[in-house]
């Protein structure tokens, strides 16, 4: 039918959990009069996300940002990090923050992660690590790249803000690496409305890690380090205890959601995204499609100023590359031709409406609108 959305229809919404429940926790919180630094609400979600993640070294951050400036601060890295141009700002930010120059590596056209065949000829005396991101939830080639860590002894970091529950061969993503980051921001599956974390195999890592975002204080009257704030607070906690036990619905719902999509975009020519591996646990955190503008007869573009016009306000998760921003674009491996497939999917890409409350019908009428917007 094609039909102008009554209501903006954003790329996601949030997980609400039930007022009632949460007004019950701030009456706990209240009671308690603790509302942050480490108390009974933010034992309880670490506790329960060990569970979820199988790993008890786990520290939970006041976002993904400070969790990931953080985790590569202690794992000491220096010089030159090899990471990807197409993602978040936050992903490359962090190694500014840490006086760490990036060197942009080239990405795979279909998972869009790093590619980790190219890796390799990158590696200079200056590499002390890599930092990968599994983009929109999907992993990178995490085998490849743990053997190119025992090679050259180099330190893997996962920017895992998109993976949350994704599992590779029976194993959680979180398993791979020297550690990984997660955002809890309310855009994200699981959230606590802002909110992170680092999961790490390295128990003292953890350890570190949570004298580091307590501003570096170890115990009473003994400051180790300069470290920062970086708590996760007990409202931010009470919201992911409630969300948690909502992922698996809202799972549920984002996979009937997928399966229209699927079955409607796949015959629509230009339109194409990526179908994961048998191994691969799935998070439904996102549904990303690429727009062929020579087949499907517009630009990504134009198609997503037509599409507001409709009321559907898709997502042009990542556009521009990280590699052209003003503070990045001259260093040595920002040139384009070196990064031939990232500069092709930044401007194909776009993430569309994914969240349970949308119904059949919402998703139907999308596809219709992409239909009929085909040239
Ligand atoms: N690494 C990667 C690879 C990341 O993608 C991110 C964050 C990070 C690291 C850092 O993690 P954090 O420090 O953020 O924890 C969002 C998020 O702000 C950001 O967390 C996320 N990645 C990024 C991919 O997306 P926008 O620019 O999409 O936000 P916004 O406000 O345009 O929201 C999109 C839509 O979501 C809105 O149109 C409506 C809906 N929405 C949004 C919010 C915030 C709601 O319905 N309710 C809300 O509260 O950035």
């Amino acid at each position: 039918m094609a039909t102008k959305f009554k209501k903006p229809i954003y790329v996601t919404r949030p997980i609400l959990p039930n007022p009632k429940k949460i007004q019950q926790g701030i009456m706990e919180i209240w009671e308690s009069k603790q509302l942050t630094n480490v108390g009974e609400k933010h034992r309880e979600l670490s506790s329960k996300l060990s569970s979820y993640f199988g790993n008890n070294n786990i520290s939970l951050f006041n976002n993904g940002t400070t969790a990931l400036m953080l985790l590569l601060k202690k794992l000491n890295l220096k010089g030159e990090v090899i990471t990807t141009p197409f993602t978040f700002p936050a992903t490359t930010h962090s190694l500014t923050w840490n006086n760490l120059t990036p060197v942009f590596c080239d990405i795979e056209t279909d998972t869009m992660n790093i590619d980790a065949d190219k890796i390799e000829k990158l590696i200079t005396p200056k590499t002390s690590a890599i930092l990968a991101v599994h983009i929109f939830g999907t992993p990178c080639n995490v085998q490849k790249i743990e053997s190119l860590s025992k090679k050259y002894k180099i330190k893997v970091v996962y920017d895992a803000a998109h993976a949350f529950g994704v599992e590779v061969s029976g194993k959680n993503i979180s398993d791979y690496g020297d550690g990984s980051i997660f955002s809890f921001h309310a855009t994200k599956l699981f959230h606590t409305v802002e909110g992170g974390a680092v999961v790490a195999k390295n128990k003292n890592l953890i350890k570190q890690l949570n004298i580091e975002k307590n501003f570096g204080i170890e115990a009473p009257e003994k400051i180790r380090s300069a470290g920062i704030n970086g708590k996760l607070n007990e409202l931010q906690a009470l919201v992911g205890l409630e969300v948690l036990k909502n992922i698996k619905k809202e799972q549920k719902e984002r996979k009937r959601i997928k399966n229209i999509y699927i079955k409607r975009l796949k015959d629509i020519d230009g339109i194409s995204f990526y179908v994961k591996p048998k191994n691969v646990k799935e998070n439904f955190q996102y549904f990303v499609v690429r727009i062929n503008k020579k087949v499907f007869g517009i630009s990504r573009d134009e198609l997503v100023k037509k599409l507001i016009k409709y009321n559907v306000f898709p997502s042009k998760y990542f556009y521009p590359l990280v590699s052209s921003y003003p503070h990045y674009k001259n260093l040595k491996n920002s040139n384009i031709e070196n990064l031939n497939n990232a500069k092709l999917i930044a401007t194909e890409v776009l993430a569309l409406p994914f969240y349970g409350d949308l119904t059949n019908a919402d998703v139907e009428n999308i596809c219709d609108i992409l239909k009929k917007l085909k040239k």
